[in-house]
């Protein structure tokens, strides 16, 4: 902290701040800590923010405005205060007024921890989406839970993950809003009865009360804040004085426990479904509260729920709020008299459906008896949506058995089961993917006999990213070059940023822009040897892989890719080697063995390389612990190099793609996902592409790919492999890699064996381009300048044109 100044320099937000810091923390400037500072300078920068939100609500009221609700159980959003300042062009004054008080804003933006109520892409394009939807000024609720421990802390214990409780709430949160107000029954089991007027009704044998709490997104020039209501629950009866009285404590709690419970931890694993009882639970509890939400409001303003597709598009982010599909049914029918067919047109008309994936480990799906014991009138409404879209089906040309199976709402190979992504696509007027080739893949893929039957469908909508968080805000060195040399337009306009274009030719120009990347590294560099002690040279390539730790993902063929490299170096010290340091960060389901141990050999690999004099220093390898968004937005800055390496066909979009090109790096990518827009927007001659093709990978799969034949053809190949297998890296325990290496013998799913010639010479041609510092410069110069298109308001206002209709 600085040192405090006198009162007399004081303006009026800083005496608004300690007043803020007396009467709502109760604390003096003396006593106040760190922690109470930061707290006092939200909640005073919160008070506008609170008068833009109700004139936003009110506006959207006046205007009988359509609103957009997004349903993600994931919100991954970071720190809020610095792009609340951001966005509200308040960062200089409050800084200033801090200053006044002797404190340093940067180190309150520092002490401010990390919403990570989400696991990784899915949770963060959510955030993302909900600040463009802000900035687009379109009156946008996102619906989600309020978990009380998000995303895991990671650290990394003798080389091995270790989970840790993320306790983000410790301080308490001045963003949020409780609305006790606000507040519905979620029922879960009991059973249905059908009355002598024929009506049914549903009778819980527990319930819950979900609660809203609310947090303001600040748009872009705070043009409007939207609210991201995340739900928390509370036992109805949270403490039965009877059970009390008797002596039985924890009786008397027990229902309590229970609310608390569902809303206590994310579930940590990405692209997996969980497929525990809770995870049900927490899915049908933010769904349903969400659904009452909307319908009570809609009713409220409008009167007739019969026009809710007009006035509310509900956007559904996977299949995990998909039981909201059988929710508004429930609503619309038992609570609203209305018909199945009426009910079903109006369901249909609301929701979006948006995929992420392929992986069929991925794809969710109830067993049939946990989802009728849980939920039994949903149990009875999916069956009658799944006659009714089997009788359809059976009406259509060419539909056989087999595609009426592949059609149904209930997978009956072995165990029944309910398939949430069935219900999603039935129970939505649109379908979308997140890049082309993604959704081309879901056409021919997952949902082919759906889509037959339903050509219209299924859409693209390729993923973007809020260019204020992921240029402006964690790049503030190059927005301020760029906005010289081209003006302020791409700050509302991303693709402005093309008026860079010519920019890559003027040789002054390109050393400034160098420059600012040196600067980030040196940057990243100080900030790792304080955090690891790691000694970084920032004229080294910055090499990075930052992502959640997956197979599919191949942080495996980048450190393979290491092993062959550091053995080159050692055996040709003589020649020109360009000196590299090789990061990787991200964490892996508590669940995964494989994706825990890619995280030991990676620092395992580490180890050993950074100890070798022989290499000279002229390759580092860190794994860097617990990956979140606030490390990214240091590392992505600063890097050179973007591997973006998955196997053609996994990764649906990626995200992280977008963010290092628009911050200056390289990519070295396979046609995957967005990798393959971002070639085209960038230009072929400025990113470098290796591998199979989708088309090629299943081609292989299909024909009986030999792994074995691919290793033991490749010299470079089999000594990195044959040296992680036989405890090179692992000298404390020679085996420990034997099996992840025989693994790629003998099956090699992912294509490491297949794809690991090609990778090694791009990266060769990587070393050759980055020998031409003029030509990386202009690479990477071009790279900025397309990549507007990759803005997150440029997806939105797809989705709003093309599924909302709010345009
Ligand atoms: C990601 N999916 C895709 N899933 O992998 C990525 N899954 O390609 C894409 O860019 C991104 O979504 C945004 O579209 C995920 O992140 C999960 O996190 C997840 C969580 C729970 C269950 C399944």
């Amino acid at each position: 902290m600085l040192t405090a100044t006198n009162d007399t320099a004081r303006g009026p937000l800083a005496h608004a701040i300690v007043d803020t810091l007396v009467h709502r923390i109760g604390k003096d400037e003396h006593a106040a800590l760190p922690h109470d500072w930061l707290a006092a300078t939200i909640l005073t920068v919160r008070n506008e923010i609170i008068e833009r939100w109700m004139d936003s609500t009110r506006a959207a009221h006046a205007a009988g405005a359509k609103r957009v609700y997004y349903l993600s159980l994931e919100f991954l959003i970071g720190r809020l205060l610095r792009d609340a300042l951001a966005n509200l062009a308040r960062r200089d004054e409050v800084a200033e007024a801090l200053a006044q008080l002797g404190v340093a804003l940067p180190e309150l933006e520092e002490i401010e921890s990390d919403a990570a109520l989400g696991n990784g892409g899915l949770g963060r394009l959510a955030a993302c989406f909900m600040e463009s939807l802000a900035t687009l000024d379109l009156p946008a609720y996102g619906y989600g839970i309020r978990y009380v421990n998000g995303m895991f802390r990671q650290r990394i214990d003798d080389g091995w993950q270790t989970e840790l409780p993320e306790t983000w709430l410790a301080h308490g949160n001045p963003w949020e809003f409780e609305r006790r107000e606000s507040a519905y029954f979620v029922g879960f089991g009991g059973e249905v009865i059908g009355t002598e007027q024929g009506v049914v009704q549903w009778v819980p044998a527990e319930a819950v009360e979900a609660v809203a709490v609310d947090t303001p997104v600040v748009g872009w020039r705070a043009r409007r804040v939207n609210t991201l209501r995340l739900w928390t629950a509370i036992s109805l009866d949270p403490f039965k004085l009877e059970a009390f009285n008797r002596g039985d404590f924890q009786g008397a709690l027990a229902d309590q426990l229970r609310a608390e419970t569902l809303v206590r931890v994310l579930y940590p694993n990405d692209s997996t479904a969980a497929g525990q009882e809770l995870r049900l639970r927490q899915e049908y509890f933010f769904s349903s509260a969400s659904i009452q939400d909307i319908v009570r409001r809609h009713v409220q303003y409008f009167g007739d729920i019969r026009t809710l597709p007009d006035k509310a598009a509900i956007q559904l982010n996977d299949t995990h709020p998909a039981v909201s599909v059988a929710e508004l049914m429930r609503l619309l029918i038992d609570h609203h008299d209305l018909s199945f067919d009426e009910a079903w047109g109006i369901t249909q008309k609301t929701f979006g459906y948006t995929n992420h994936t392929l992986l069929p480990e991925a794809l969710e799906s109830w067993p049939l008896p946990l989802f009728e014991r849980l939920l039994p009138r949903h149990m009875q409404l999916v069956y009658a949506i799944n006659a009714r879209l089997l009788r359809e089906a059976r009406k259509a040309d060419g539909v056989d058995d087999r595609a009426i199976a592949a059609i149904s709402l209930i997978d009956e190979g072995g165990e029944r089961r309910v398939r949430m992504a069935n219900l999603a696509f039935a129970g939505a007027h649109s379908v979308n993917g997140v890049a082309a080739l993604h959704t081309q893949l879901m056409k021919s893929t997952v949902f082919a006999d759906l889509h037959r039957l339903y050509p219209d469908r299924i859409n693209n909508k390729t993923n973007g990213i809020t260019p204020r968080r992921w240029l402006q805000e964690c790049n503030p060195g190059l927005t301020a070059l760029v906005r010289e040399a081209i003006g302020d337009g791409f700050s509302d306009d991303a693709l402005k940023l093309t008026a860079l274009v010519p920019m890559a030719d003027d040789a002054a120009f390109r050393e400034r822009f160098a420059a600012i990347k040196r600067a980030n590294k040196v940057a990243l560099a100080h900030y790792l040897r304080d955090a690891m002690g790691l000694r970084l040279d920032p004229d080294a390539m910055f090499d990075v892989q930052i992502k959640r730790i997956h197979e599919y993902k191949r942080q495996l063929l980048n450190i393979i890719e290491t092993v062959a490299l550091y053995d080159q170096i050692r055996s040709h010290p003589e020649r020109d080697w360009v000196p590299r340091v090789k990061l990787f960060a991200g964490k892996a389901a508590s669940s995964y063995h494989n994706a825990k141990l890619i995280i030991k050999l990676a620092n395992d690999v580490a180890r050993r390389v950074n100890s070798d004099p022989s290499i000279d220093g002229l390759l580092k390898v860190a794994f860097v612990p617990n990956y979140n968004v606030s490390l990214a937005e240091r590392m992505v800055p600063a890097a050179d190099l973007s591997e973006q390496i998955s196997t053609a066909g996994m990764e649906a979009s990626g995200t992280g793609n977008m963010k290092f090109a628009l911050n200056g790096a390289l990519t070295i990518g396979t046609l995957d996902g967005a990798n393959i827009e971002i070639k085209d927007h960038v230009g072929d001659d400025h990113i470098v592409i290796f591998g199979l093709t989708a088309d090629e990978v299943a081609a292989k799969r299909a024909d009986g790919y030999r792994p074995r034949e691919v290793i033991e053809g490749s010299k470079e190949l089999s000594q990195a492999v044959n040296a992680i297998a036989s405890g090179v890296f692992s000298p404390d325990d020679a085996n420990r890699y034997r099996d992840l290496m025989a693994g790629l013998y003998d099956s090699d799913w992912f294509m490491v064996a297949a794809d690991f010639d090609s990778y090694t010479a791009a990266q060769r041609q990587v070393d050759a381009r980055w020998a031409d510092r003029d030509g990386w410069r202009r690479s990477t110069i071009l790279n900025v300048a397309n990549m507007g298109w990759f803005s997150s308001d440029r997806t939105i206002a797809e989705y709003a044109r093309e599924i909302w209709g709010v345009m």
